[in-house]
Formats: C-alpha cells, structure tokens, sequence
C-alpha cells in the first residue's frame, strides 16, 4: 500500500536539497531526467515487478497469472522467479568481473613493464596480499610478486579443472569455505561460473527453485571474487586510501573552472584524467579559466575521492540534474550505471558527454578510445575536449549552493591503524569489545544504489540517521556512502547531531588516542569505497571473525542496501548472504511471486548459510529491523562465548 501511495507522488522524488533545486528550476523547460521518466512509466507491469514474468525463450513473454498458473512450457512460478533471479545475479558478477579482470590485465603489463603510464604505488599492500595468498615474496622483485598474484587472479578467471577458486578459499575463514563446499556453492572459476549459469538458465533447463537458488549464490560468490581481486590490484596500483578531507555535492562545481565529472566505476581510467587535469592547468588558463576541477560521479567518484581527495558532484539518481546546471564542461564516462539519458540533456547545454570503453558507448557522444598502454595521452585528449567544451559556454550557469564537508578513504587498513592507536597488539579487539561490552550495537554496512522507486536519499539517510542514534557503527560503499558525503554525514559534527551516546563514546576514545596523528575528527560514517569495495567491508567481517573466533553468522555484522537498483547490488546482496550477512533490502526486488523462493530468502537461507534477506521499504521499519538483527546475534555472541569459558566446547564456537 505505502508502495502505491509513493507512485502517485510527483517529481520531486528527492531529499538531496541540490537536487530540489534543479528539479524545480527546469519544471516545465522540457529538460528530461529519471524523476521525470520515472512518472511517465507508472503504473509499472506487476508481473515483472514480482518476478513472475518469463521471456527466457521466444514462445514467452509468458506471465503467471489466476488464469495460467505456468509458462508455455510449463514453467511454474518458482522456476521463474529463481531463473529470473540466476540470471539478475549473472548480470551483476558480469560486470564486476569484467572489472576486475580490466584490473588484472592491467596488473600484468605492469608486472612485465608495460603501461607505461601505471607502476606498482602500494608496496605494503602488494606483500600483504601475497601473504594472504600464500604467495612467498623471499627473494623476488615488486614487479615478480605482482606477476605472481595476476597469474592467481587470471586463473581464477579461467580455471577449466574444476578445482575450487583459489582467491576465494584464501580471502575468507575456512569455516566459510566449509559451509560453501558442504553447499556445492564454491566457484571454481568467475567464467566457468558464468557460462553454466547461463547454460542452466536455458529454456528447458533447470527446473528445480533450490538448485537455481543455490547457483544465484554460487554466482554471487563468483562475483565477491570478482571484486576482490578488482580492490586489491587497484590499491596495489593506486594506493591503499587514508583518511582524506574533501567536500560533496552540487555546489563543488565552479563556474570559473573547467569542470570535469568523472563518471562510472574505473580507476584506470579516472586516476589518470586526475593525473591529466593537474599537469594541464596552464592549458585551461589560457582559454580563461582558473583552471581545472575534477568531480566524480558514482563509484568512480568513490575511487578518486578515497584515494586523490576529489570532490563527489552527486550520485546514481541526479547524475543528469548535474548537467543542468550548465556548468558541467565534461562528463567523462567509462562502465556501468552511466544513465543512457544523460546525452540528450548534455545536447540542450554545450556538455560534452566523453565515452571512453568499448562496452559502454552512447550515441552521439565523443568517444576517445581509452588504452592503458597510452593512459596519459588518452587522458590529454579527454581533457582537450573538456577545455574546447568550457569556451562554448552559451547558457546561464546555476549551481545549488549546497556542499559539505566529507571525510573519507576508509580502507579496512586505515580503520585498523586507528584502532591500534587503542590497542597496537589487536586493533580490531577494540571494535568487538565495545561490541561485546554493549557500547555498541554491532555494525552495520550501509551500500547500493539509488532507486527512483524510492525518494531519492531518504533511506540512505533516515536509517543511517536511526543506526548512529542506536550507536552503530556505520561503514558505506557506494552511491549509498555518496548521499552520506552530500549530507555532511561523513564528517565530526554528524557525530555530534546523530549518533547515541555509546557510539560517540566509542569514536571520542579513538579521536583521543589518535591525536596528533589525525589531521581530521572521525566522521558519523566511514566511507569504505565504491561497490567493489564491498569487498573491503566483508574483509573486515572476516577480521572480526577471526578475532571472536566464531563463523561469520554469529558476528553482528549487517548489510543494508537502503535503494538498491542494479544487478550488482543483486550479486553483493546474495553473496553477503551465503558469507553470513543478514541482508537488508530496502526495495522488494522481484521475487514474492513465488512464496518458495521468497521463503528461501526470508528465512531457509539462515538455516543454510545463517545469512537472510530482510525486504524493507520503510525507512524506519528497516532501521528497527536491522536492530533486532544485530541484537540476535550480540545475544547470541554472548551466550556463546559464556558456554565456550563455562564448559570449555569448541563445538558450539564453530556453528550457529
Ligand atoms: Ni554500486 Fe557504484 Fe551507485 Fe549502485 Fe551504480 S554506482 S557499483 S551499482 S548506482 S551503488
Ligand atoms: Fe514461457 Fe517457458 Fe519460454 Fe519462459 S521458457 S518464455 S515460461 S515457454
């Protein structure tokens, strides 16, 4: 019911105040955007929206309805749903995949001394990868090490032999391992995996919901892998982030400057127009500008802000109302979540809209053709355009004066050397005692998208606001940690305004210990990275894991996903949960069609992988329910720790 209530609602689908501000000054100009396009496409097909609709072969589109209980072929709701739900999951591992192997295959001209334009920055990173590897760096070169780890990778990739991954097996807590062989859910390789994904997904093919279930989760798992290897090579190349000060939203943009969005998900690409925009100052000034100002958008954005300290412009759902203000030069785009729809509204302005990969072109655009093998000179040309762009300005500028301070490149490396400020032996000892002394309630990762099903950034915002009251402790990834940096919740004085007293205390005692060494407060909410970072925010549940000594699903640890919209945020939601997580989604995805796949979510999937999913669209039901999640298990932590001393049993230390 709220759901409907919610479609009726006009346009003004947001709580970002910039984003009010350009919704409002172009009603009525005919500029379109998603919150405009949004409207047009209500009522939205229910059978599709519940997952019940099929057109896996061209005999379909068949729907499931009173009338025809099943497809043409036969095919009931259950088999559906759980296809349909395969191949959602297919499309997320793709894409991150593909990512990470952009990032491999990066990392191997590097190791062999090619790229020249790319070197290895993050040493300390590099070893401490191998070692969680098993790789021994005695004797060998930076550059032999790095061979090694892409030649892991690549073979995760491709492997053909039906041995289980390698990364995978080495990155989580072998009780997890366990569980997921016992399963028959450990990939063996991200290809592999996907190839009989699809295979089985086929017209007349699998059947049965359980064995579809369960491979969306070997998928996932492939996908987790996908996004690992993509993290740990880009901070090897790019640099682990540390804390940086930066600041977000549409007013970093400034009319005196070339301004360039940098927009998708690839650091390759964006550390280099970074690299590009400060080396080409002199280039701006002469056509009369101050000189050049890079702003990201989306998980590039997250990229070059964790690691270089640029500025966020806005996230997934606004990425067109930047153009708008007329004072966007460039946006320079390269994979994923990059709307279609921002071509024809950068057409209205002199907006140059610069593709830059072969998989992600849009008519009409600029295309450079983005080599690694020639990064700097591709970046010069992008930078080119930009600055032909900024002489052709022909419309009124007007940017929303809204920015705020952000704090962020919270790598899991980072958080723990803040920690260790309070405990050099075991840093993460001090986020699972004041777990376990109840200072706090657990943690909570806050990630995905935007969805214009949803108000844009009022979930990301209400249950963030409604955890840091109930003193959670909040990591983001994401265009989720984006609307935090918007917000001016990535910063100290959010602390002050929203979390509740054990939360405050907890970061008082870790500002206090890290005086001096700390330019910066601690922010309400630690910014992780983008979505493939999400990686990040698992490892430092395996690190808590690992501390307790205790299978994942007994670490109060939960994921939300507040408005979650891509295939990617599908593939992350799976494997959270059969790593463990409970999984908070905060828009139904299509799956109550069938109440077997729907139970197997909601609840089978606990008695499984004691990770399950919580679909939740209001925000402070969701916020209540992600409690009741994390209470269960510091509950639960607490009995069995009590056992564990009093008789002295492994066993119940082991299960959950
Ligand atoms: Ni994740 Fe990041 Fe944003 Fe969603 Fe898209 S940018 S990869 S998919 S919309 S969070
Ligand atoms: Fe219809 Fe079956 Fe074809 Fe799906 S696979 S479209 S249910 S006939």
């Amino acid at each position: 019911m709220a759901d409907k209530d919610e479609k009726k609602k006009d346009r003004n689908r947001s709580v970002d105040p910039a984003v009010l501000e350009v919704l409002a000054k172009t009603e009525g100009s005919g500029l379109e955007s998603a919150y405009d396009r949004y409207l047009k496409m209500q009522p939205q097909c229910n059978f599709g929206e519940t997952g019940v609709c099929c057109h896996v072969c061209i005999q379909g589109p068949c729907r499931i309805t009173k009338k025809a209980d099943k497809g043409i072929c036969g095919a009931t709701a259950y088999t559906i749903v759980a296809r349909n739900l395969v191949r959602h999951a297919l499309g997320g591992c793709a894409a991150h995949s593909d990512h990470g192997l952009h990032a491999s295959l990066l990392a191997r001209e590097v190791s062999e001394g090619h790229a020249p334009d790319y070197e290895i920055k993050d040493t300390k990173k590099l070893y401490a990868v191998a070692e969680r590897l098993g790789v021994s760096t005695e004797g060998k070169d930076d550059k032999a090490i790095l061979k090694e780890l892409v030649a892991i990778a690549l073979e995760d990739f491709n492997r053909l032999d039906g041995k289980d991954s390698r990364w995978l097996s080495q990155v989580i807590i072998p009780e997890r391992v366990e569980r997921l062989k016992e399963c028959n859910i450990l990939p063996s390789s991200i290809h592999r995996t996907i190839a009989e994904a699809m295979a089985q997904t086929h017209m007349g093919m699998d059947a049965d919901p359980v064995n579809l279930v369960f491979k969306a989760l070997e998928v996932a798992l492939a996908d987790y892998i996908g996004e690992h290897i993509a993290t740990s090579l880009s901070d090897i190349l790019f640099g682990t982030p540390k804390p940086v000060v930066s600041e977000a939203n549409m007013g970093v943009l400034d009319p005196d400057y070339v301004n360039i969005a940098v927009h998708g998900h690839n650091p390759i690409l964006s550390e280099m127009i970074v690299q590009a925009a400060r080396d080409m100052k002199g280039e701006a000034e002469a056509v009369g500008a101050k000189g050049i100002k890079c702003m990201g958008i989306c998980c590039t954005g997250n990229e070059i802000l964790m690691r270089q300290g640029v500025p966020i412009l806005t996230n997934f759902a606004s990425q067109e109302l930047a153009i708008m203000t007329g004072a966007v030069d460039a946006m320079v785009v390269d994979i994923q979540c990059i709307m279609p729809g921002i071509q024809a509204v950068a057409e209205c302005f002199h907006t140059r809209i610069v593709t830059t990969m072969p998989s992600a072109k849009i008519p009409g655009s600029y295309y450079v053709d983005f080599d690694d093998s020639r990064a700097m000179e591709k970046a010069r040309e992008v930078i080119e355009i930009a600055i032909g762009a900024f002489k052709e300005r022909n419309k009124e500028i007007s940017i929303p004066q809204v920015k705020n301070k952000v704090v962020a490149g919270f790598s899991l490396e980072a958080l723990l050397d803040i920690f260790a400020a309070v405990n050099p032996e075991k840093p993460i000892k001090v986020l699972t005692d004041a777990i376990e002394s109840g200072e706090l309630r657990g943690v909570c990762l806050l990630a995905g998208c935007n969805n214009l099903k949803r108000i844009h950034d009022q979930n990301h915002s209400v249950i963030a606001q409604e955890l840091a009251k109930n003193n959670v402790f909040l990591v983001a990834t994401g265009c989720a940690a984006q609307t935090y940096a918007k917000f001016g919740m990535l910063n100290s004085d959010a602390v002050d305004k929203y979390a509740g007293d054990g939360l405050k205390a907890f970061l008082n005692r870790l500002n206090e210990a890290n005086k001096g060494k700390l330019t910066e407060k601690l922010p309400l909410v630690f910014h992780m990275g983008s979505c493939v970072d999400n990686s990040r925010a698992y490892d430092l549940m395996t690190c808590m894991a690992e501390e307790l000594q205790m299978d994942t699903p007994k670490i109060p640890y939960a994921a939300s996903a507040p408005e979650a919209m891509s295939e990617k945020a599908i593939a992350i939601g799976c494997w959270a949960v059969s790593l463990g997580m409970p999984v908070h989604v905060g828009v139904v995805p299509p799956v109550p069609g069938s109440p077997l796949v729907d139970g197997i979510a909601l609840q089978i999937a606990q008695d499984v992988y004691g990770g399950y999913f919580i679909w939740e669209t209001d925000p402070l039901e969701s916020a209540k329910k992600i409690l009741a999640a994390l209470d269960e298990r510091t509950w639960k932590l607490k009995v069995h720790k009590m056992a564990k001393e009093q008789y002295e049993t492994e066993a119940l230390s082991k299960t959950w």
